[in-house]
């Protein structure tokens, strides 16, 4: 004689199957999450080295093709609507200094790049940058300190642990 499942044994198939269901979304998201590191990463190599032809083109440091010694500034107190908002200051700054990379270099970079998440990506110009109690140790003229250029990643702000950083090596010597 045929019997059904019983309650147990039913209750155990719909256990089996939440697990395996939440098994196969966790590891879709985390394979989403580390294509999108990866295009972040890629982007910004891409963007370091527009950066460094601007530098060979213009024989100046970084800041002036972008005319800013700290692009990010406007951003780094951002919420995240604000970061999405593109008419904010954190924006329009970053439009500027893409404009001025592509002025030096013949339009390198196509449009205004945005991380996976859709923020810009956060630039801070150092190199030649005479501020913060940075000294040119060696008399020679040049302030050798590193850009640094960021995504924020998935939270849309500053920290969080998220952040994906390169520090630029500057082309003058290092004080
Ligand atoms: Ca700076
Ligand atoms: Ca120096
Ligand atoms: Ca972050």
């Amino acid at each position: 004689m045929k019997r059904g499942f019983t309650l147990t044994e039913l209750l155990i198939v719909v256990a089996i199957m939440t697990i395996i269901t939440t098994a196969s979304i966790i590891g879709v998201i985390n394979v989403s999450r580390r294509a999108s590191t990866e295009r972040a990463e890629k982007d910004i190599q891409d963007l370091v080295e527009t950066f460094h032809t601007a530098r060979v083109i213009s024989g100046k440091a970084l800041r002036y093709s972008t005319n800013y010694t700290c692009t990010e500034c406007d951003c780094r107190t951002d919420t995240i609507n604000q970061i999405n908002n593109l008419n904010s200051a954190c924006w329009v700054r970053y439009r500027t200094s893409i404009d001025g990379v592509n002025n030096a270099t013949g339009d390198l970079i196509n449009g205004y790049p945005t991380d996976p998440w859709g923020s810009p990506y956060m630039l801070d110009e150092n190199e030649e940058e005479r501020c913060c109690g940075r000294t040119d140790t060696n008399g020679d003229g040049r302030w050798c300190f590193r850009d640094r250029l960021l995504s924020l990643g998935a939270n849309k702000v500053f920290g969080g642990g998220d952040d994906i950083t390169v520090y630029i090596t500057p082309e003058c010597e290092l004080d």
